[in-house]
C-alpha cells in the first residue's frame, strides 16, 4: 500500500509538471484527489491493516495528498502568471502612439458664409425673418412694384405652380410680408436668408435653386448715407478692413434710387487681376432706397417713412472668398469638395 501511494504521488506530480493549461490541472486534481480517485481506492484497503499500521498509512496518504495539492497550486499560480504575461504582451497599449483622428463633421462652406453674414447683421441689431418658399404671386411680384405684365415677371424665369402660386424667385416677399405685419408702424430692421428658385439652366454661375440674403431697414429719416455706411461695414467685415466700396447707379423695380455695390479687389488691392477681371473692383450686391410704391402697398406712409434694402447671393460671396469656380459644387455634395472646408 505504501509503495502504491508513493507511486501515485510520483505519477500525479509528473502529470502536473507536464500540464499545459488550467483545465489539464483541474482534470489531474479530480483524477487523483477526487472521491473516485486512486488514493481513495487504496485507502479503502485500510481495513485490512493492523491497529498500529492504520494511523501510519492514513498519515502517509495525507502527506501524498498535500504533496500533490502543493504541486497543483504552484503549477496553477505559474500558469496564471504566464496567462497574465501573455495578456500584457498582446493587449498592451502603447500610450506614446499618436491618437486616431476622430472624424468630425464641419460646416458646409455655404452654411458657413450664410451664418457669418447673419451674425454680422444680428450684431448690428437686425432680426432674421423667414417666409414660405412656395409663394403667392402678389408677395413675390405685385407687392414689390412688379405689376402683372411687367417684363421682369417673365414666365420663362419662374417656376409657376398655378397662375397665382410659384416658387419664390427672391426672398423679397418675406420683407413684403413682414412690412404688412407691421401695419404701417416702423421701425423694421430685418435680414431674410433663404432658398430661391429661378427657371435657369444650371451652369458654372447659374443654379435653378440658390440662396439669397436680403436686408430691409424702414424708419423715419433713413437716408442713402445709412445704406452706404451699412454696406461699407458689411464689405469690411466680410472681405477685410482695408476694402473700399463704390456704388454704381442701377435699376430694380422695388428700389429708387437703385445701386450696385462693388468692393475694391481683395486679391490685387485694385491694380487689376483675374479675380476682378482687371478692373480693380468686384461686384457684390444690389441695393437701394425702398420705392415709395412698395412702402405704400405695404401700408407705410411714404411721406413719414423711408427705408433701404439690399440683396446678395451667398454662393457668389463664398465663391469669391474661397476661390470656388462652379456654383454647382455647393449642391452636388461631393466629399472631395466639402472635405476641403473642414476647418471653416
Ligand atoms: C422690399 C423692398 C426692397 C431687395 C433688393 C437687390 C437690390 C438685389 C439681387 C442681388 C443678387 C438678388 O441674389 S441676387 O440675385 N438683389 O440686387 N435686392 S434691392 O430690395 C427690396 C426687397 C424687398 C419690400
Amino acid at each position: 500500500m505504501q509503495e502504491r501511494l508513493k507511486e501515485l504521488q510520483m505519477e500525479a506530480i509528473e502529470k502536473v509538471n507536464a500540464a499545459q493549461d488550467l483545465k489539464e490541472l483541474n482534470d489531474i486534481r479530480v483524477a487523483y484527489l477526487g472521491k473516485k480517485g486512486p488514493i481513495t481506492e487504496v485507502l479503502r484497503g485500510m481495513g485490512k491493516l493492523s491497529a498500529e499500521e492504520r494511523p501510519i498509512m492514513g498519515a502517509l496518504a495525507n502527506e501524498v495528498r498535500e504533496a500533490i495539492t502543493t504541486k497543483l497550486t504552484e503549477k496553477q499560480e505559474k500558469l496564471e502568471a504566464e496567462e497574465v504575461q501573455k495578456k500584457l504582451a498582446t493587449e498592451s497599449i502603447d500610450v506614446t502612439l499618436p491618437g486616431r483622428p476622430v472624424k468630425v463633421g464641419s460646416h458646409h462652406p455655404l452654411t458657413a458664409v450664410i451664418e457669418e453674414i447673419e451674425d454680422l447683421f444680428l450684431g448690428m441689431g437686425y432680426t432674421i425673418a423667414e417666409g414660405p418658399e412656395v409663394e403667392k404671386d402678389y408677395y413675390n411680384f405685385e407687392a414689390l412694384n412688379l405689376p402683372k405684365g411687367h417684363p421682369a415677371r417673365d414666365m420663362q424665369d419662374s417656376f409657376y405652380i398655378t397662375e397665382e402660386i410659384l416658387l419664390r424667385t427672391h426672398t423679397s416677399p418675406v420683407q413684403a410680408r413682414t412690412m404688412e405685419k407691421h401695419k404701417g408702424k416702423g421701425p423694421v430692421k430685418i435680414i431674410c436668408p433663404g432658398k430661391v428658385y429661378r427657371r435657369d439652366s444650371d451652369d458654372a454661375t447659374h443654379s435653378h435653386q440658390f440662396m439669397q440674403i436680403e436686408g430691409l431697414v424702414i424708419d423715419e429719416n433713413i437716408r442713402m448715407s445709412d445704406l452706404k455706411g451699412t454696406l461699407a461695414t458689411f464689405a469690411k467685415k466680410m472681405f477685410g478692413e482695408d476694402r473700399e466700396i463704390r456704388l454704381r447707379p442701377s435699376f430694380f423695380p422695388f428700389t429708387e434710387p437703385s445701386v450696385e455695390m462693388d468692393i475694391s479687389c481683395f486679391m490685387c488691392g485694385g491694380s487689376g487681376c483675374n479675380v476682378c477681371k482687371k478692373t480693380g473692383w468686384i461686384e457684390i450686391l444690389g441695393a437701394g432706397m425702398v420705392h415709395p410704391n412698395v412702402l405704400e402697398m405695404a401700408g407705410f406712409d411714404s411721406k413719414k417713412y423711408t427705408g433701404f434694402a439690399f440683396g446678395m447671393g451667398p454662393e457668389r460671396i463664398a465663391m469669391l472668398k474661397y476661390g470656388i469656380d462652379d456654383i454647382r459644387h455647393f449642391y452636388t455634395n461631393d466629399r472631395r469638395f466639402v472635405s476641403q472646408f473642414n476647418r471653416v
